[in-house]
């Protein structure tokens, strides 16, 4: 089985997927389609049906958008318990999950996934003060229920697809409760996370679209070493 991803520093999307992969310890390879350079759009639709990243190809299958790859890595190892494995909380580990998939565009348009970057104080809070309060009343209410660390205690789905929010949360210092904070401290801590980080800040490429100082037009495109 393989994944193709996008930059590890910049694709939210690529590392929901391949943290369900690596946290659970289901056997595969990745392969990094760049996001930037030339000809990167073509790139990646000759390996992708929709263009983007990521992708599961499995055999003559090939899976793209990250939400039906979860879903098929959970078929294919039910006992896993890559959603929790009671039925209510399935269905509230789907629902957010779905919610982060389909929402959340303040905040992911405002303070894009930069993992190497430190850009306190960048980000205009009234933009996305909205988009703040329901991650905190999100998880706030999971944890409680849970007990933690994680959304519905042991690591699950859900918590991949909100481990990119967490990042933007660190890298811009977003003012967030207590809770929420030691739920980043979760993130950041989960081993398969630690070591997409680490190959994370070995990537030498910048991708402008994702870089702050260019978004807000204080760097010319082109111009960041
Ligand atoms: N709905 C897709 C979104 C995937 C996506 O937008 N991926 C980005 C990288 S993080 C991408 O490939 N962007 C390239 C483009 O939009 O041309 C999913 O859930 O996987």
């Amino acid at each position: 089985m393989k994944l193709l991803i996008g930059n590890r520093n910049y694709s939210t999307w690529s590392l929901r997927p391949w943290l369900v992969l690596r946290q659970f310890e289901i056997p595969f390879e990745d392969e990094v389609l760049q996001l930037a350079g030339d000809g990167w759009r073509e790139k990646i639709a000759a390996r992708s049906p929709t263009g983007k990243v990521p992708v599961l190809i499995d055999g003559d299958l090939v899976v793209p958008e990250t939400l039906a790859i979860i879903e098929y890595l959970a078929d294919l190892y039910p006992d896993r318990d890559i959603w929790p494995r009671d039925r209510r909380d399935r269905a509230l580990a789907r629902a957010v999950a779905s919610e982060m998939h389909a929402g959340f565009m303040a905040l992911r348009n405002a303070a894009p996934m930069n993992l190497r970057a430190s850009h306190p104080g960048r980000v205009d809070l009234d933009g996305v003060r909205k988009d703040l309060q329901r991650v905190e009343t999100l998880w706030g209410d999971l944890l409680a229920k849970s007990g933690g660390p994680y959304l519905f205690g042991a690591f699950s789905a859900a918590d991949a697809m909100f481990a990119p929010l967490a990042t933007r949360l660190r890298t811009y210092e977003l003012p967030i409760s207590d809770v929420s904070q030691r739920y980043v401290e979760a993130i950041y801590a989960l081993p398969a996370f630690q070591e997409w980080l680490g190959m994370a800040l070995q990537e030498p490429w910048i991708v402008d679209d994702d870089e702050i100082d260019v978004i807000q037009g204080r760097v010319a495109p082109g111009t960041l070493a």
